[in-house]
């Protein structure tokens, strides 16, 4: 994944616990980068471990680790140097929902080693909907829970999530029934 998610994960533990506790993950983690560098690219297997180690030095579930930073990077974009993009996605929560595989799709035609996640949205009403997440990474689905969150915040909803599916055995993919306040127009 490009360093920008490392570095993301590098300032919510700073923010929250202190550089001290950051060198400790890394550590934890062996992972020996001083600097994580935005628009290089780092093997997966780098962010899994720090998400493990920071699970482990903080002792809290590596679920509610993942959870966590889902809604952190919704703020963290925003706020560094994306949020023009954020903003073009769409001014409500469904409607980004609805064209987060467009926004993968513009950042992948600069960034082109993305490996984009897919979203898909069905089974529509004022105040739910059904969210199909496709993704050739394994084991993220309570990050996309995190998202979820940080965009209940983002658009200043309430948001309630269930996990209605989970890829395996007979899918291919996870679901979500997700529930918001009607966005009015
Ligand atoms: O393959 C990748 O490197 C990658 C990185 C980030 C793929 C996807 C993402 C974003 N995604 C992270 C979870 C991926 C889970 C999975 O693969 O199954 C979060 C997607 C998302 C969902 C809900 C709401 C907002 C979301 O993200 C918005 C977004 C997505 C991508 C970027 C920014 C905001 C982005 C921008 C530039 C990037 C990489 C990602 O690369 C850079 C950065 C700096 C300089 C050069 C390139």
């Amino acid at each position: 994944m490009y360093g920008l998610v490392n570095k993301a994960v590098e300032q919510m533990v700073c923010h929250q616990f202190g550089e001290a506790t950051w060198e400790a993950i890394k550590a934890e983690a062996g992972v020996d980068v001083d600097a994580f560098i935005s628009m290089e690219g780092y093997p997966d297997e780098i962010t899994y471990r720090l998400v493990n180690a920071a699970s482990i030095v903080l002792a809290i579930p590596a679920v509610q680790v993942l959870e966590a930073f889902g809604e952190y990077w919704v703020k963290y974009t925003a706020s560094e140097g994306y949020g023009d993009l954020m903003r073009l996605a769409g001014a409500t929560l469904p409607e980004f929902l609805q064209n987060l595989d467009n926004l993968h799709a513009r950042v992948g035609l600069t960034f082109t080693h993305l490996n984009p996640p897919s979203f898909r949205c069905s089974d529509e009403t004022d105040e739910s909907l059904r969210l199909h997440y496709y993704s050739s990474r394994e084991g993220l689905a309570h990050l996309v829970i995190g998202l979820l969150r940080g965009l209940g915040e983002r658009f200043s909803t309430t948001v309630a999530v269930s996990h209605t599916s989970q890829r395996g055995e007979q899918g291919d993919h996870d679901e979500f029934v997700v529930r918001y306040d009607a966005p009015h127009r």
